[in-house]
């Protein structure tokens, strides 16, 4: 395992400072969150979502086990972690013995100006809403049309769109190349991955003719990029004009607390291995049975789709997460190298183009289950069930100090083109994964 040993300490600092000002804490102080009213049936306040810091956890099984009490687990540091957790499960953590550190919640970014409800705050302008989103897709389509295409592929839970945007020469057949997916924006609040897309979609588009490789690619490749999987998670994170900290997609649970965990959700190893909850208002919540969720189930459906002729046309795929800048690769659901269907060779192939991307862009490459363990995931899924090679790439930034889930509209630009690189080495190597790894030979003739 190799965790990266975090230079982020400075600011970090600051963050830490700047809550212990606002709200001092001593040893056994009530933290700034506790809430003195009783609690109400409520759900809303029940979910209301803060970051944590906890030191001591130090490994993957420490950090799967504080990930069962139903938190999230935002970032993995050499004998520390941030959680994402209600106060329920915050309380849970320090019956447990844990102590918590409380973090600055995310920012509000108004700039004098009242919240405007449905949008990003005034100051994050940049980043786009879902119907922002889709214009500017559209206005790519408009200047690129033999390049780019999309479809709906189904809708969420809500009714929203979700898009599948297709990009190739000869855009309206289906040709005999090998195909790629992209995959952005399973959690609500990770909206620097929709801007990932949106930059994909304009810099193929845009690239085409002037730029060699991404010349190539389009005429050797197609592109799948399917930019919002959780379109309503996304929306009820900013629907306040502040925002929500929130995860999981909107579907209701029995009971008060709405929500599942996409990524926890898909049909392979589903609820296996204590890498999810079975417990609605948890965050890691597996959904009542596999694709139970809607926008799983479209994704899902939409890559069977892509086996024609009884094969799989896809043959790799980067699923865009935040935070914490990492390459991941399968398997999540055990800390095994190698395991059913997934032999050394598909391991090191893994690895070894995972490694490289990781070397273009500056993240931190790693077997996924090395962070904690996981089941229902999509990278596990798509390898396990569709042998399609299968990444997950944590963006920016490497610690809560950067920003966390939030940083500012300012780094969309030198963090999604930062990946540039690293997209076109997939695409480059999708043709024959195991290449990489000297063995063209025995596989790909
Ligand atoms: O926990 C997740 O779903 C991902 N991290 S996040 O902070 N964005 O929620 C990591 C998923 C990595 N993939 C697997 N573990 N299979
Ligand atoms: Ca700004
Ligand atoms: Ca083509
Ligand atoms: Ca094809
Ligand atoms: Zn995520």
């Amino acid at each position: 395992m190799r965790l990266r040993v975090r230079s982020k300490r400075g600011a970090a600092m600051a963050a830490l400072i700047a809550v212990a000002i606002a709200a001092p804490l001593t040893a056994n102080a009530a933290p700034p969150d506790a809430d003195p009213q009783p609690k109400a049936a409520a759900s809303a306040d029940d979910q209301k979502i803060r970051q944590y810091e906890i030191h001591g956890p130090s490994t993957a099984a420490d950090r799967t086990k504080i990930a069962s009490s139903g938190v999230s687990v935002d970032e993995a540091r050499d004998h520390s972690v941030v959680v994402s957790a209600t106060a329920a499960q915050a309380e849970l953590l320090r019956t447990q013995g844990h102590k918590l550190k409380a973090l600055a919640g995310p920012p509000k970014r108004l700039g004098g100006k009242a919240a405007e409800p449905r949008d990003f705050p005034a100051e994050d302008a940049k980043y786009h809403t879902y119907d922002e989103m889709n214009a500017a897709i559209d206005e790519q389509i408009k200047a690129h049309p033999d390049l780019i295409s999309k479809k709906v592929i189904g809708k969420s839970h809500e009714g929203r769109d979700i898009i599948a945007v297709k990009l190739s020469d000869k855009v309206g057949e289906d040709e005999a190349e090998p195909e790629v997916l992209f995959t952005h924006h399973q959690h609500a609040r990770e909206h620097l991955t929709v801007e990932m897309a949106l930059y994909l979609v304009k810099t193929f588009g845009d690239g085409y003719g002037s730029d060699d490789r991404v010349t190539k690619m389009l005429d050797e490749r197609e592109v799948w990029i399917v930019p919002d999987v959780n379109p309503d998670g996304g929306e009820y994170d900013i629907k306040t004009g502040e925002y929500q900290s929130w995860r999981l997609n909107r579907q209701p649970n029995e009971g008060a607390a709405t929500g599942t965990d996409l990524n926890r959700n898909w049909a392979y190893k589903w609820g296996c291995c204590g890498g999810s909850s079975d417990e609605p208002g948890s965050e890691t919540y597996r959904g009542a049975e596999a694709e139970s969720a809607p926008e799983t189930k479209v994704v899902a459906d939409f890559v069977r789709g892509r086996v024609v002729d009884g094969k799989q046309q896809i043959k790799a795929a980067i699923d865009f997460h935040t935070y914490s800048e990492l390459v991941l690769w399968p398997y999540g659901w055990t800390t095994d190298d190698t395991a059913e269907g997934l032999t050394q060779d598909d391991r090191d192939a893994h690895a070894a183009i995972g490694e490289k991307m990781a070397e273009s862009n500056g993240y931190t490459p790693q077997q996924s289950s090395d962070l904690y363990v996981t089941d229902g995931s999509i990278d596990d899924w798509l390898w396990g069930d569709q042998k399609i090679f299968a990444y997950t790439f944590e963006m920016y930034p490497s610690s809560q100090g950067g920003g966390g889930f939030y940083p500012p509209d300012e780094v969309i630009e030198k963090e999604t083109s930062r990946n540039k690189d690293a997209v076109l080495q997939l695409l480059e190597n999708a043709d024959c994964m195991y290449r990489s790894i000297g063995k063209e030979e025995e596989y790909c003739k």
